[in-house]
């Protein structure tokens, strides 16, 4: 498999290839793609040395697969012209995410729908991977009416800008502003640009993207997407509302059989998720799972994953995997 990481000196870029060279990806060439000021530079990956290129060369080297991660302006001219050529892109932005006659994929939920024909494959959003995961066995057993989501979000998803402004803010030092507000010692209630409707845009694709995933236009979600000083990964206290009755036991026993999910939940001892400890980790960790004390058919629980990992980076890579070992490409 030819390999090209679009995006390969950004931040998700550089998960990517971490994640290709951990999980062994049955790869034979790597081509690094990134902006022009970037063409040139060497990018070291399981001790070989491999030269950045831009898109037009990347395309004419012709790549089995394109892992794209350089913002949703660069997806939407340039996966058509790789899908043209015959490779196949898989997109972490969000320019294709909703187009109808695109895949919006997470493996463990909605690989099998993937055939030969889809030649421009989109990855969620990072906030929704995490919920969708933990929505949808949930969702199989007692079919889910309403979700409320409050997002806390690592800057990592705003990119390095916002990594410099914490780090620049934690000094005392002025510099380059991502947000416009502090964000060392704050919550900023503001992720993405704000809507029509006065939500913003990363509320909204959890709630787009999470009805897609689920293939059931029917589930109601309204979602709160903040801000905070973390890096390691993004937090996200959820209720859910059920159709059907649950049992607390049954619930914890379903979502720690779930692919993907680990179940940190022991109140006894302080056992729950925390961003710090899901950084560079695969899974997405849930925790605090209890019954909704003000609603007989509502659950509440608590989501952390690391999202460069599964959120962006380890997702792409599992779609490829799924591509690679259905022979779909
Ligand atoms: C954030 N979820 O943390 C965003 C980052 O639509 O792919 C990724 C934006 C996207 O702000």
């Amino acid at each position: 498999m030819k390999i090209a990481v679009v995006g390969a000196t950004g931040m998700v870029g550089k998960v990517m290839l971490k994640v290709l060279a951990e999980r062994n990806f049955p790869l034979t060439e790597l081509i690094p793609v990134a902006s022009e000021k970037s063409v040139g530079k060497e990018i070291d990956f399981k001790g070989k040395k491999y030269k950045v290129v831009n898109l037009q060369t990347a395309v004419d080297l012709q790549p089995d697969i394109a892992l794209f991660s350089a913002g949703g302006d660069t997806s939407k001219e340039w996966a058509p012209k790789f899908a043209e050529a015959g490779i196949t892109v898989i997109d972490n932005s969000s320019a294709w995410r909703m187009d109808p006659t695109k895949k919006l994929v997470v493996p463990e939920i909605n690989a099998s729908s993937l055939s030969q024909e889809d030649k421009i494959i989109a990855n969620p959003n990072c906030s929704t991977i995490q919920l969708v995961l933990t929505l949808k066995p949930l969702h199989d057993k007692y079919k889910i009416k309403r979700v409320i989501v409050s997002t806390y979000q690592s800057i990592t998803g705003t990119g390095v800008k916002a990594v410099q402004q914490l780090e620049n803010e934690y000094k005392g030092e002025q510099g380059e502003m991502a947000y416009p507000y502090p964000i060392h010692r704050n919550a900023i209630p503001h992720c993405d640009v704000f809507l029509e409707n006065d939500y913003t845009k990363e509320e909204m694709k959890l709630t787009h993207e999470t009805k897609k995933i689920l293939n059931d236009n029917s589930v109601l979600v309204s979602a709160t997407a903040v801000r905070i000083p973390v890096v390691g990964g993004h937090s996200e206290s959820v209720n859910i509302e059920f159709e059907n009755d649950f049992e607390i036991t049954d619930v914890k026993k379903l979502l720690s059989e779930t692919p993907g999910i680990t179940l940190q939940d022991n109140p006894s001892v302080n056992t729950y998720p925390m961003p710090i400890y899901a950084e560079g980790k695969n899974d997405v960790f849930v925790g605090r799972v209890r019954k909704d004390h003000s609603h007989a058919k509502a659950l509440q629980l608590w989501i952390v994953a690391d999202n460069l990992r599964k959120g962006a980076a380890t997702n792409a890579i599992q779609i490829a995997e799924y591509l690679v070992e259905n022979k779909l490409r």
